[in-house]
């Protein structure tokens, strides 16, 4: 039966299916998961038109600011209140006539300046250490004013403020001449900019990593495929800021130097916002709560102003060795038995394989903690289980956040626990009125767990153990999966606002729309092969698609906005229809379009409208308790799609539905770069891309530099051709070289993860943290480093066989082919152009870096076992430097660690361990690069090394055989290598 066509308003469409014979409203899809069930209940919507602030006139222009009061400086701080100049401007909201400043000198490179109401009307986050606590809320109150790196200095009236860094004199936050709007439903805080300055972060957006000075960045966490520069999952307010000065030189060297330095800016708040980048300053616009800003003063080093920030919001767990290795996942393995198969082809394929995934298809009737009786058996699994855990392979299945609302009067459904426990532990989100909040999602009319919930904790470990059991588990502390990916979790829900208690009697139902592969879906996308050159044909393809979409999707809207409020007039208060429309990208740019709406209530009857935007961390947390509450010790693997400021903590994230085509794989560069930034260095995209049909060059290009991602998955839309590494022959063969060498890195990867967990170091960065005063490079990002020693040039367009790039530094800098192992010629500036056949990635190793290998094996248990090997880069000095990191790979707090030290001069190659982590490999090979001349003798301590090899064309001396004098451990004694 098709509904699409009415025109619905809730109370028709009530009327309209109450007259149903029931029989076709029931749906009996017990054999298997089903996206099929009839009929469409719930029509799409699209909720209602809102005038999105920003392209309408501005209603601040009448506002004039506060006058500081009683303002007094302490060691700590300075505090004051602020009185309201004039009377109220109504800009958005109405005005508070009285607010106090508190400005805190937290740590020596952290100043947080706070203004809030003075009767604490406004919604506080940061009172909220219940919902988010992190590091910055525990600093000590006693920092020495004379080292602190900063200035606060103020204007009295109107109230304007400015931070400079005291070393350099650098103003880094500053609202002279914009003043101060703080209203209920609106705060408006501006910064003056310097020009083209060059800011990161603000994410979760899809954008090149350089954010520019003409954008419009809006929090407001939305399940969307890759909109660009729109908001999606993920919610950080951070930018870190990199500025370049010349330096005066007499030298008459023909390019200008120049010095750097960089600092950070944090607004921490989970409301609604848009921030305006704008050519001469930044805007935010905040439609609920107070201020709580925080500077970060930075230092030369961008590193540095990471490592301040990351310190406090947290500093990333460290994950699971086997989490390192290659993932594979679709949404779409109709059963078990196409997963074993996977597994046997890659096998034959001699592609590594570490970790299969499930997506929603295990669920029995797509419901959370079930799985499908017949096309996911208990009998299967356990012989799943056993295969995989008997090669050390992994299992990770999907938990979306919304949970099926049982139909009352559906006796099938009454086995389904999790509602009904959850009604009983009363621990779901509700209305204003306080019924429960209901959403519509894959199962269904769907309920959402209220994370903030204390009582939510035991009830969502309890789900999570039943379906260990369901997966067949036997026993209470076995749990055959390896972690758990959460999706959903921004939290979507596919009606504008609660659909309505009513409709969960018609429950289960379909989706209001059609999913791919279902008769009647309309793709808006192009394969990957499209030819995107000519420009008129894609911009007429894609808006000919889109009126196809919008004639069959909602043919009977109409956009009427509501009437503007006129200037001056006090604007009504509305949770779900703010005065100031934030720019959210859902149609309508209603609030409640398409996610749980902000007036949900939380149980202590917090709206949502506040805490918005850390829905899914708060799962997060929660899933993470649950998972170290079931294997103690064990660091718990988190996937997560909705993330907010220190989800890293906890959690690894995924770029979400991406597109397989060029751009969306260029994009996810700055997407990993970004997060890192964050503090969530565990990230990657979906590699060969999800939405669409992937095409053969373009998985091949992307498997590769998958391979430098920290977070290696292939994920794939249901519907969409298959996309397996094997299925041709140059992506398999593509993907065999670039996890080669992915495999052999391992144990570098895995010290960089111990890198980013005490101090926020980034694994994937930008060009410009590593070399810092090469303005030309504050917007690099078609190029990445993996650490501080590897450079990778992906090809990042079809039909080529050559990609450019550049290799940074001073020519005193020297880059390796990471294959040849020849020194690569390059002038400083220079796009340098290199051959880049299909299934080749280019890789440069940097001169002065040692990196530590192992021989890799099928998987990350097998790579362990095998012997270690060194890269060895030397400089123009001959000298290098570099460490490992190792522990068990599985244990939140390890008994035991390892840290080794290499440093390589004067013809000498020294290993110093610390620690008591036993690595019983030895070590195999060590290859040194940059050795000038060949050397008449090599030693091992005192032991003359006979098998060595030395080319004097390619400058490189590869010493094997060292396992006799390392059969205890590598690194078990420290010893010294001379040449
Ligand atoms: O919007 O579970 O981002 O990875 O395959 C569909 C099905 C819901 C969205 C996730 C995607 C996953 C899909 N999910």
């Amino acid at each position: 039966m098709r509904l699409s066509s009415y025109l619905f308003s809730k109370s028709f469409f009530l009327l309209f299916l109450c007259s149903l014979p029931s029989v076709l409203l029931a749906e009996d899809s017990a054999s298997s998961t089903s996206y099929r069930a009839e009929p469409t209940p719930v029509p799409p919507q699209s909720g209602i038109p809102q005038r999105v602030s920003i392209y309408e006139p501005y209603r601040g222009g009448n506002c004039h600011g506060y006058r500081a009061k009683d303002i007094s400086e302490t060691e700590q701080g300075v505090t004051g209140t602020l009185e309201l100049i004039g009377s109220p401007c109504y800009a958005y909201g109405t005005d508070y006539s009285a607010l106090y400043l508190n400005v805190t000198y937290e740590t020596e490179d952290r100043i947080h300046v706070s203004i809030r109401d003075v009767n604490n009307t406004q919604f506080q986050f940061s009172n909220r250490h219940d919902v988010w606590d992190a590091p910055l809320y525990h600093y000590s109150s006693s920092v020495d004013k004379s080292n602190i790196l900063y200035n606060f200095s103020f204007n009295a009236d109107p109230f304007e403020f400015w931070i400079t860094r005291k070393s350099d004199g650098e103003v880094l936050f500053d609202t002279r001449g914009h003043p101060l709007i703080f209203e209920n439903q609106y705060i408006e805080l501006t910064t003056n900019m310097v020009d083209n300055y060059n800011i990161y972060g603000l994410a979760e957006t899809i954008h090149g990593l350089r954010l520019g000075n003409n954008l419009t960045r809006t929090f407001w966490a939305n399940d969307e495929a890759s909109p660009l520069d729109q908001n999606m999952y993920g919610t950080h307010p951070f930018y870190l800021e990199q500025r370049y000065k010349p330096v005066d030189s007499d030298s008459n060297s023909d390019q200008p130097t120049y010095t750097s330095s960089s600092h950070g800016v944090l607004m921490l708040t989970a409301n609604g916002m848009d921030v305006l980048l704008r050519p001469k300053y930044l805007q935010y616009r905040m439609i609920g709560g107070i201020i709580d800003l925080y500077v970060y003063a930075g230092s030369k080093k961008p590193q540095n102003t990471i490592t301040q920030f990351v310190g406090s919001i947290g500093f990333p767990q460290m994950q699971q060795y086997w989490s390192m290795g290659f993932h594979m996942c679709r949404w779409g393995y109709e059963n078990i038995s196409e997963i074993m198969q996977i597994r046997e082809n890659m096998r034959k394929f001699n592609i590594p394989i570490e970790t299969f995934w499930s997506d929603i298809d295990y669920m029995h009737n797509l419901r959370d903690f079930t799985v499908d009786p017949i096309s996911y058996s208990r009998e299967q699994m356990i012989e799943f289980f056993n295969d995989i855990e008997s090669t050390h392979q992994h299992y990770v299945p999907i938990v979306d956040a919304a949970v099926y609302a049982a139909n009352p009067s559906n006796r099938s459904d009454d086995t389904y626990g999790p509602y009904y426990e959850g009604v009983e532990k009363d621990i779901f989100l509700k209305n204003p009125d306080g019924s429960l909040y209901i959403g519509e999602v894959w199962p269904g009319f769907t309920v959402f767990p209220d994370f903030t919930n204390p009582k939510v904790q035991d009830y969502w470990k309890a789900g999570i153990h039943n379906m260990s059991y369901a997966f067949g588990s036997n026993s209470s502390d076995y749990i055959p999966f390896s972690g758990l990916w959460l999706d959903m979790n921004e939290p979507s829900s596919f009606c504008v606002g609660s659909c309505g208690s009513e409709l969960v009697n018609l429950n289960p139902v379909h989706a209001p729309f059609k999913l791919p592969g279902e008769p009647g879906y309309l793709a808006l996308n192009y394969p990957a092969g499209f030819n995107l050159t000519n420009a008129t044909e894609y911009a007429s393809a894609s808006s000919a698609s889109l009126s196809q979409y919008y004639a069959t999707a909602t043919s009977s809207m109409q956009v009427v906005y509501p009437t503007a409020v006129p200037l001056g007039v006090q604007p009504k208060f509305d949770i779900n229809h703010p005065p100031y429309a934030i720019n959210t990208e859902q149609g309508n740019h209603d609030l409640a379009n398409h996610g749980v709406s902000p007036n949900a209530t939380h149980h202590d009857g917090t709206l949502r409208y506040n805490l918005f935007n850390i829905y899914g961390y708060g799962e997060i947390k929660v899933t993470h308790k649950a998972l170290s509450d079931l294997q103690p010790g064990v660091r718990p693997f988190i996937l997560s799609r909705s993330t907010f400021l220190g989800s890293g903590v906890y959690s690894a994230h995924w770029l979400g539905d991406n597109h397989s085509n060029w751009p969306n794989m260029f994009f996810s560069i700055s997407g990993m770069m970004v997060f890192n930034m964050l503090g969530v260095p565990m990230v990657g995209a979906d590699v060969c891309g999800f939405q669409d049909d992937t095409d053969e060059e373009l998985c091949a290009r992307w498997m590769a530099m998958g391979a430098f991602s920290p977070y290696y998955r292939n994920h794939n839309q249901l519907g969409s051709i298959h996309q397996e590494p094997y299925l041709w022959a140059s992506v398999a063969e593509a993907s065999r070289r670039a996890m080669h060498i992915r495999y052999s890195l391992l144990p570098y990867w895995y010290t960089l993860f111990r890198q980013a967990s005490y101090d926020g170091s980034t694994l994937i960065r930008p060009l410009f943290f590593e070399f810092p005063d090469e303005p030309l490079l504050a917007g690099a990002d078609r190029q990445f480093m993996v650490g501080d020693s590897l450079l990778v040039t992906p090809v990042l367009e079809p039909n080529t066989t050559t990609v450019n790039g550049v290799f940074p530094g001073s020519e005193d800098v020297v880059w390796y082919d990471w294959y040849n192992h020849t020194s690569i010629e390059h002038k400083p500036y220079e796009n340098k152009t290199m051959d880049a056949p299909l299934e080749h990635i280019n890789v440069a190793i940097r001169g002065n870096k040692i990196i530590p290998m192992q021989v890799p094996g099928y998987t990350t248990h097998e790579t362990r076992q095998n012997p270690f090997n060194l890269l060895v880069a030397l400089d123009k000095q001959g000298n290098a430097y570099g460490n490992l990191y190792a522990d068990d790979g599985v244990s939140i707090t390890p008994n035991a660690t390892l840290w080794v030290d290499f440093a390589a001069k004067s013809n000498k190659l020294s290993s110093v361990s610390f620690g008591t982590y036993e690595v019983d490999v030895p070590l195999a090979n060590v290859t040194i690069l940059g050795v000038s001349s060949s050397p008449k003798q090599v030693h091992f301590n005192d032991d003359n090394i006979s098998s060595y090899t030395y080319s004097e064309s390619t400058q490189e001396l590869v010493l094997s055989n060292l396992d006799k004098f390392t059969s205890t451990g590598a690194f078990a004694s420290n010893w010294t290598i001379s040449w």
